[in-house]
């Protein structure tokens, strides 16, 4: 079973957005394995964001995402890299696709409301960078028979 972190980044907690992130990533069938409210430290946001080191929008995006609190959460599916990106929309939300999260509320690349994993690989290093084992439940749910298929 695949794996993303997920953030609901400060200006979703600001705009009172997290609920909003949490439904329709619940809606879409995904289940949820962990989650914690947290202010990101400068250390864990320049590990996170390690590979955009040097890029022109690097120190913005680090002064983003420690500026206020984030929602930092688990969700596992089959496929859910692809499905929570596609949930959450294009980087840029100007190009993301309606009805996506990045479409419906959002307007700029510097303040895109949510953090996905682009790989399950990556999915599996950021949940270990983002939480300890022991904060990660193994649980199935009555209905995971009705939505995932095996
Ligand atoms: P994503 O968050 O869709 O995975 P990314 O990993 O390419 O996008 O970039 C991480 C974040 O950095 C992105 O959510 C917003 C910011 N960012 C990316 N490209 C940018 C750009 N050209 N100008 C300003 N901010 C940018
Ligand atoms: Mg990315």
């Amino acid at each position: 079973m695949e794996r993303s972190l997920v953030l609901v980044k400060p200006d979703g907690v600001q705009r009172g957005l997290v609920g909003e992130v949490v439904a329709r990533l619940e809606r879409r069938g995904l289940r949820l394995v962990a989650a914690k409210f947290l202010a990101v430290s400068q250390e864990l946001a320049e590990t996170h964001y390690a590979i955009h080191k040097g890029k022109p929008f690097y120190e913005g995006l680090i002064a983003y995402i420690t500026s206020a609190p984030v929602m930092a959460m688990v969700w596992e599916g089959p496929n859910a890299v692809a499905a929570i990106r596609q949930t959450m929309g294009a980087t840029r939300p100007t190009e993301a696709a309606p009805g996506s999260l990045r479409h419906d509320f959002a307007l700029e690349v510097g303040r895109n409301l949510t953090h996905a994993s682009d790989s399950a690989e990556n999915g599996e290093k950021e949940v270990a960078l983002w939480f300890k084992p022991e904060e990660l439940v193994d649980w199935t749910r009555e209905v995971d028979r009705w939505v995932f298929e095996k």
